[in-house]
């Protein structure tokens, strides 16, 4: 394994609101480095979490009574975009930027954390130790989590029979969804919380069943797939190996590039801020104190939404849909533009673009180009991928409706997975869901950790604004 850490190249011009977050990490970093280089997962995060507690004790004080946010009526209805309602520590979503996981973009993630090879992508566990404890590990700290996740890998037999008895027409994703709940009888967190854990131990149950959970999905993942797509042929776990080799050897791949992609993979797709549909989910169940494996469920249900995760599954689809409209032709920017024209007034979304908060092109979009750029320049799909890049944003900007035209991550990555012979487009999903079980139960952890409570927004009926805001403004206006 090699480390790539160069501190000098992180040289990008950062915003203000990042340059304070960053500041925050590196006092807290530099308050227990000394003790941290070689200090295990769990005795950092002991320490964050005394420092973090009082931090937000510190924020409370200070300007608790402050407004984060507004909310009028038209958001209230509209899927209350951008109202500042919730905290979330793993990563932060900067509209123009793109997505910061503990206040590192991507590229200094690339640059940063430790992979498998000089040179080489990085390894989702070293972003899952950034995520959980907002420090770059050393090597040393990644292989140590490496062959902690590899303990817990292995699946119960009585959870492959759960995933062997589920019919292969099931949706990968409400297959991957059963298998996780069908691990729910180990938590550790619903345990000890029933036999009456105190409040302030709750994180630890709950890192506990998140280190399973991480450590069991790729198996998981990769029995859907075999059972779907192969027979139910399915293959041994080589517990040797970082979780996204394990995982593609699992599915049948034999193709070190592949494993590198992999590692990118899920790397990028580990986490989005707090309020996309699967983070809140788990967020939100994980608030009544449900489980980490009910509350990773109810986020994977969230993410199989063809508006969210399954956009990924519905690109390649729209892709090779694209390809035969041409008919043999090759694509141009004018073919191309009537066939997007064609998707959008037969009242169809032009999958893997836009987003509810991203302005500019998604820079996970970006790196998955540049891979592409490097390892597979000449593909077909690439190239038709490469070509809708300069055509897809001209066009929906012309139609006027969207808020913003570029694409986001769902838009590269099936064109990738199918050039290294994932050519089963609805498994796509469940990659995305791996990946995300590592942003979202790092937070799940932190929200244990610092004990937000339940969650319970207050809604009003149409009436009620009836009642208190149009007859109020009405009577005003007299
Ligand atoms: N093609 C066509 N129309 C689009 C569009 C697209 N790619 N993106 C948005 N629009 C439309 C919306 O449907 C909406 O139309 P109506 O007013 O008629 O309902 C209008 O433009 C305004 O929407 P918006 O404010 O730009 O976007 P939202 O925040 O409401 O929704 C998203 C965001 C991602 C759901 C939307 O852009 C979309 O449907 N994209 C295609 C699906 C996709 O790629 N999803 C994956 C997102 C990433 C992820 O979560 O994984």
């Amino acid at each position: 394994m090699y480390s790539r850490v160069g501190v000098q190249s992180l040289s990008c011009a950062f915003s203000y609101v990042w340059k304070q977050q960053r500041q925050v990490l590196n006092n807290v970093s530099a308050r227990s480095l000394q003790s941290s280089s070689n200090a295990s997962l769990k005795e950092i995060l002991e320490q964050k979490i005394g420092e973090m507690r009082e931090e937000v004790a510190q924020v409370r004080h200070a300007v608790g009574n402050q407004v984060l946010g507004t909310c009028t009526v038209d958001q209230a209805y509209g899927g209350m975009r951008s109202v500042k309602a919730m905290t979330y520590e793993t990563s932060l979503l900067d509209p123009n930027e793109g997505i910061r996981f503990r206040g590192y973009s991507i590229p200094e993630c690339q640059k940063l954390l430790p992979g498998i090879k000089q040179g080489g992508e990085p390894l989702p566990e070293s972003l899952l130790f950034l995520l959980l404890t907002g420090e770059i590990p050393s090597v040393q700290q990644v292989t140590a989590l490496r062959e902690e996740l590899s303990s817990r890998a292995q699946l119960p037999d009585r959870v492959k029979k759960t995933l062997n008895s589920v019919s292969p027409s099931l949706h990968p994703m409400a297959q991957f969804s059963i298998g996780i709940l069908a691990m729910q009888s180990d938590s550790v967190f619903a345990r000890e919380y029933a036999r009456g854990a105190p409040k302030n131990k709750w994180w630890e149950y709950c890192l506990e069943d998140s280190l399973t959970l991480i450590a069991r999905l790729p198996q998981v993942a990769a029995i859907v797939y075999r059972n779907t797509y192969y027979q139910g042929k399915q293959l041994e776990a080589d517990l040797k190996l970082d979780m996204s080799a394990r995982l593609t050897k699992m599915m049948g791949f034999q193709n070190p590039e592949f494993d590198e992609l992999m590692r990118l993979y899920l790397t990028i797709h580990a986490d989005h801020e707090g309020g996309n549909v699967s983070a809140h989910s788990v967020r939100l169940v994980g608030s009544a104190l449900s489980d980490p494996f009910l509350s990773f469920s109810a986020g994977m249900n969230g993410l199989a939404g063809p508006l969210h995760g399954l956009a990924n599954q519905n690109v390649l689809t729209w892709l090779l849909q694209v390809k035969e409209k041409l008919g043999g032709q090759a694509p141009t920017k004018e073919n191309l533009t009537k066939i997007c024209w064609d998707t959008l007034n037969s009242g169809n979304v032009i999958p893997g673009f836009g987003h509810a908060v991203l302005r500019r092109t998604d820079p996970r979009y970006m790196c998955q180009r540049e891979f592409a750029l490097k390892h597979l320049p000449n593909d077909e799909i690439f190239q038709l991928v490469s070509l809708l890049y300069e055509v897809v944003p001209k066009v929906l900007s012309e139609q006027g409706k969207v808020s913003n035209p570029w694409p986001n991550v769902d838009a590269h990555s099936g064109t990738l997975l199918r050039y290294y012979g994932v050519k089963e487009m609805t498994f796509y999903t469940v990659l995305f869901g791996v990946s995300r079980a590592l942003g979202t139960l790092s937070s799940l952890v932190w929200d244990r950790a610092l004990g937000l409570p339940i969650e319970r927004p207050k809604s009003v009926t149409t009436r009620w604004i009836k009642e208190n805001l149009v007859h109020k403004a009405a009577s005003e206006a007299k």
